[in-house]
């Protein structure tokens, strides 16, 4: 290729999301030179709206990534989160089942504390690559290439993480039959919306409606994050931010729908509801990384911290093999991962279904919904199995 531009690192990370950010940023931070690659801007990646709830295994994570500080400045911890139904609502008091609590603060702000983390190192990462593309993965000489400004590049290293999400090219660029894929999608999308105005409650609110799901979040005391259960064919153009606020009222116990308070949205974005999982997550010296090699229904507000689990998996496998010349974490890296990841799937799975309004929900599986709701919330031995998945399961 003209004017190639060949460089070298030890680990080289595909996808400038919350994993190949937070990856990056501990791999640095320990001293393994790393170089991220992104297809898009770094603007285009701030303005995706999408995750709003932290574990509090991807919190320290982010202290260890030092990269935490806004988010104990601004972030809001929660104890707890109320489940509506039959017009009534209940709390889940998390911290009192569990002793732990979650962190409200959006992933839009992880993703820019990380990239300014990032920048403060003087880590080296590549903006608007355009084909980028693993090689010899399951040789001992991986490499990546990808064009910018029409001139191609080359990335020698040891290790590729793919956390290039769903839609990336790690996943597809392994040999036929390398891997196995596990896939439910649900008849129905979220619509969110987001708005500069007081959310209608300080906790998370998941509201159970023969209408359809809602959910009523936030990312501060000044900004709400709200979203209903919509068809999959339904267009955003559809949908006045008069008829969303109508919508949601409808879905909500009255006196939540009474207090809610309106404001002109200025984001309001469809996402697909699917269950994802490919198996393994690691082919020779390729890692599969967060949306990359999962996927899961938002209801269990899982996503981002699934994400953030594999990084804590694959970060500790990396550093044994520099450090300790030993490849027993890389080698149980899919199989360490996976465990967790199926235990989230499940309990996001179970979440979407016990929330949501299927096609083919009759009145019967109304009522069935209801009383597991009514169970979840009077049986504390109930309460805790919600409140320890919602929380987060030990890494
Ligand atoms: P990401 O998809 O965030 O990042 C992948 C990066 O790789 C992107 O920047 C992309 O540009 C880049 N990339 C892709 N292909 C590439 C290629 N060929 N070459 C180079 N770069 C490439 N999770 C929750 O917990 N709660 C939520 O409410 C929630 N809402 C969501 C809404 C939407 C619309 C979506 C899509 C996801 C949502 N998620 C939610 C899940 C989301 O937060 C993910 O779990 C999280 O973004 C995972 O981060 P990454 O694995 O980094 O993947
Ligand atoms: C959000 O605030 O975007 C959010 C919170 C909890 C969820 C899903 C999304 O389960």
């Amino acid at each position: 290729m003209q004017g190639r531009k060949n460089l070298r690192t030890q680990v080289a990370i595909i996808g400038s999301g919350p994993s190949g950010l937070l990856l990056g940023q501990l791999l640095t931070e320990a001293g393994v030179d790393n170089v991220i690659l992104d297809r898009v801007s770094k603007n285009y990646i701030l303005g995706r709206v999408r995750a709003g709830v932290l574990e509090e295994g991807t919190v320290g994570l982010l202290d260890e990534a030092k990269a935490g500080a806004r988010l104990h400045a601004e972030g809001l911890p929660h104890d707890g989160f109320s489940l509506a139904f039959d017009g009534r609502d209940h709390r889940i008091d998390l911290h009192e089942l569990t002793g732990r609590r979650v962190t409200v603060y959006g992933q839009t702000e992880v993703t820019r504390d990380l990239m300014q983390r990032r920048e403060a190192c003087g880590s080296l990462s590549i903006y608007d690559a355009a084909d980028v593309a693993p090689h010899d993965v399951d040789g001992g000489s991986p490499f990546v290439t990808y064009t910018k400004d029409g001139i191609g590049h080359r990335i020698d290293c040891d290790f590729i993480a793919g956390c290039d999400g769903f839609h990336g090219t790690s996943r597809r660029a392994l040999p036929e039959g390398a891997v196995r894929s596990f896939e439910k999608v649900y008849p129905f999308g979220w619509l969110g919306l987001l708005a500069d105005v007081a959310p209608v409650s300080n906790e998370l609110i998941y509201a159970n409606h023969p209408r359809g799901f809602a959910l009523c979040s936030m990312r501060s005391a000044t900004r709400s994050r709200y979203y209903i259960q919509c068809p999959l064919d339904a267009k955003i153009e559809d949908w006045s931010d008069d008829r969303f606020w109508d919508e949601l009222r409808r879905r909500l116990p009255a006196h939540h729908a009474e207090a809610l308070t309106t404001a002109p949205s200025f984001e309001k974005s469809i996402a697909p509801l699917r269950s994802f999982v490919t198996e393994p997550m690691r082919f020779g010296r390729l890692f599969l990384v967060g949306d990359a090699a999962h996927i899961v229904p938002p209801t269990g507000a899982k996503g981002l911290n699934l994400a953030a689990s594999d990084v804590h998996y694959l970060f500790g496998g990396l550093l044994e093999h520099y450090r300790e010349g030993s490849d027993s974490g890389i080698d149980a890296y899919s199989q360490t991962a996976l465990t967790r990841v199926w235990k989230a799937v499940r309990f996001s799975w179970w979440m979407t279904t016990m929330m949501h309004r299927f096609p083919d929900t009759s009145d019967f599986d109304q009522k069935i919904q209801e009383a597991e709701l009514d169970y979840l919330t009077h049986s504390r031995a109930a309460s805790m199995v919600l409140a320890e998945n919602y929380v987060g399961l030990p890494f």
